[in-house]
């Protein structure tokens, strides 16, 4: 996509966080020195979840006013977009994930009046604003699915997944659905109708019916949604597990895992048969041609393989800019997710690296540890007990945003936000917890083993009111939050994490400035170093005559390393790091305390091919 000029003037600040947000970010040469580089680049991008951002009126749910108050906040830390979680018209069976009107607002967080507006003031402060699209599925209170549902011969019957019963079987009794699909909510992923005597696919909820992109107006209907919101001024989308649209039509029966009663559907449903054409036919009728700002498309993409993501984000082939992959957020699943085994960083290493080198030179990476999917990073990978969860969460923070790629942060994370103290599953709200629960506890497990997966990895460890002061509520609400808020908001909330320079929050900052400044944090190579080392993460990033070193200690402990060429690096100087005690140039071999990062930088005398 070509590379335009700034999109508004970039608000002046007073703030010590510059205003290097959004399209100052924009690079006019690529790094190959050939074509430009997209903006994205070298940005950051900030995931807001609405209901637990801020709320302006009191409902206990987070709205669009409450987070344009918020806005100075997310320009002083510097990050380049903002990626709303659905804001639209929903029953908020899975927290909006269910949509019923994908053109307007719901009422609880606002109107489009209250959207216009926070758009507005995100451009004023050269921000951008990315949508999120969910078209795998509608709502089943959607009027294309209350249409559909109304008879066999509707027109839109055809929009969505009808099936009869299994043949033999009686319709509605268990083991008469179309096919052995489980839904990633738990139970199967068909829901009968009685009332048309056929069973319709979903899935994810059974309020989450899946659209049938087979049918051409379906697609066209999604695209003149999609051209509505660009032309309203929105820069991009984060599009909803996007490889899972194209489902094999003839839905067959999955391969049967012992002692499940479903098959395996995800060969059949994920990067389906023509999910390539759907993406191309929809950058042609949406994105390509487009004058103005350039756009950001990322693709959520449950499974897919390093190979198939080369693909979706080789720029030639015009499909999405970069995927969310999900390959370093399983490796700590054991039979599920809410087995949790601990993580081995030499798997870690292998699975970022493989993904660096795969997408190296054609397609881009996204980099990310949280979403509101995920428990949060600092509990899961780092310590968050106490006197090293700064540490940690300063490391965590410092070797992925050191990646190629584009760094998204989660709500929270940049405070080193912690998972939150469930007690019960009571405490839970998140539709795929309270499913998995009932379900595991009905078919014999242990309840209090259940919970504590839950307490580990379920989604709303990520969901938690941010933490904005140590006031009731967190001055997130002035009513009773939806979900309640980490009691440990009185210690780790935005208002001390500003005052304090060597807060989360700040490590941030200057790790988002950083990717603003140096050329080789968006476009080095990457090299990974001590890949069978199972303490320390270390990789080297170069750039014409600049070489970065990141190093990483992933313990508690104090850790000694002699890295490869390490002389070489001796006396390069620190360019940041989260251990003040340890400021200075490279000493080899090298010594980290625990839970310490420090990115090195160092010119070399001339480039890598005459160097040996
Ligand atoms: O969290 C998960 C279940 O373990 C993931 O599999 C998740 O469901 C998957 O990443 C897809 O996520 C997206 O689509 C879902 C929605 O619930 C998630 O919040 C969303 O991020 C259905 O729209």
């Amino acid at each position: 996509m070509a590379v335009n000029g700034a999109r508004g003037a970039a608000a002046e600040t007073t703030t010590e966080a510059g205003p290097e947000a959004g399209p100052e970010t924009t690079t006019e040469a690529g790094s190959d020195g050939a074509r430009p580089d997209p903006w994205w680049k070298s940005a950051v991008v900030y995931q807001i979840y609405p209901r637990s951002f801020a709320d302006s009126d009191g409902d206990g749910v987070g709205d669009l006013p409450g987070m344009e108050r918020r806005l100075d906040y997310l320009a002083g830390l510097g990050v380049d977009v903002l990626w709303l979680s659905p804001v639209y018209p929903s029953p908020h069976d899975d927290n909006g994930y269910d949509i019923s009107d994908y053109q307007g607002i719901d009422p609880v967080f606002g109107t489009l009046e209250d959207f216009d507006r926070l758009l507005a003031a995100v451009h004023t402060r050269g921000m951008r604003l990315v949508m999120d699209l969910v078209v795998n599925h509608t709502s089943d209170e959607h009027p294309w699915f209350t249409e559909s549902r109304s008879g066999p011969d509707t027109p839109k019957r055809d929009w969505y997944w009808w099936r009869p019963a299994r043949e033999g079987r009686e319709p509605g009794t268990p083991g008469a659905e179309p096919n052995n699909w489980a839904s990633f909510f738990s139970g199967p992923a068909w829901e009968y109708d009685p009332a048309s005597e056929a069973y319709y696919l979903h899935l994810f909820s059974r309020k989450q019916p899946d659209l049938n992109w087979e049918n051409p107006e379906v697609r066209q209907a999604v695209y003149a949604m999609m051209r509505w919101w660009l032309d309203r001024g929105v820069d991009g989308f984060r599009m909803d597990v996007i490889n899972l649209i194209s489902k094999d039509p003839a839905l067959p029966d999955g391969a049967v895992r012992d002692g499940s009663p479903y098959g395996d559907g995800s060969p059949h449903y994920t990067c389906g048969p023509r999910i390539h054409d759907y993406l191309q036919e929809m950058h042609r009728e949406v994105f390509a041609g487009r004058t103005g700002e350039p756009l950001l498309t990322v693709g959520e993409m449950p499974g897919v393989t390093v190979g198939q993501a080369r693909l979706f984000t080789d720029p030639a082939r015009a499909e999405v800019d970069m995927v969310f992959q999900f390959e370093h957020v399983g490796l700590d699943h054991g039979a599920d997710k809410f087995d949790v085994r601990p993580l081995r960083l030499t798997d870690l290493k292998a699975s970022l690296g493989r993904w660096q080198t795969g997408l190296d030179g054609t397609g881009w990476n996204s980099l990310y540890w949280n979403n509101h999917d995920q428990p949060r990073v600092v509990s899961r990978f780092g310590d968050d007990s106490g006197p090293y969860r700064v540490r940690s969460a300063t490391l965590l923070a410092t070797v992925l945003h050191l990646h190629r790629g584009t760094p998204y942060i989660y709500q929270g994370e940049e405070l080193g936000m912690t998972n939150a103290p469930f007690s019960s599953v009571d405490d839970f709200r998140d539709i795929e917890s309270l499913r998995y629960f009932a379900e595991a506890v009905a078919g014999g497990a242990d309840p209090e083993r259940v919970l504590a997966g839950l307490r580990a990895m379920g989604r709303d460890n990520a969901r938690t009111p941010m933490q904005w002061d140590a006031s009731r509520h967190a001055g997130f609400t002035t009513g009773e939050p939806w979900l309640a808020v980490n009691p440990n908001h009185t210690t780790i909330n935005a208002a001390a994490s500003v005052a304090d320079p060597a807060s989360v929050y700040h490590h941030y900052r200057r790790l988002i400035s950083l990717r603003h400044d140096e050329p080789a944090v968006a476009h080095g190579d990457f090299t990974m170093l001590l890949p069978d080392d199972e303490r320390v993460y270390a990789f080297t990033r170069r750039h014409a005559r600049v070489e970065l070193l990141v190093l990483g200690n992933f313990t508690g402990e104090d850790v000694r390393v002699d890295l490869p060429y390490g002389e070489s690096w001796a006396g390069a100087e620190l360019l940041l790091g989260n251990a003040p005690e340890a400021a200075g140039p490279l000493r080899t071999p090298v010594a980290l305390g625990p839970w310490e990062a420090r990115v090195h930088r160092r010119t070399v005398p001339a480039p890598r091919q005459e160097e040996s």
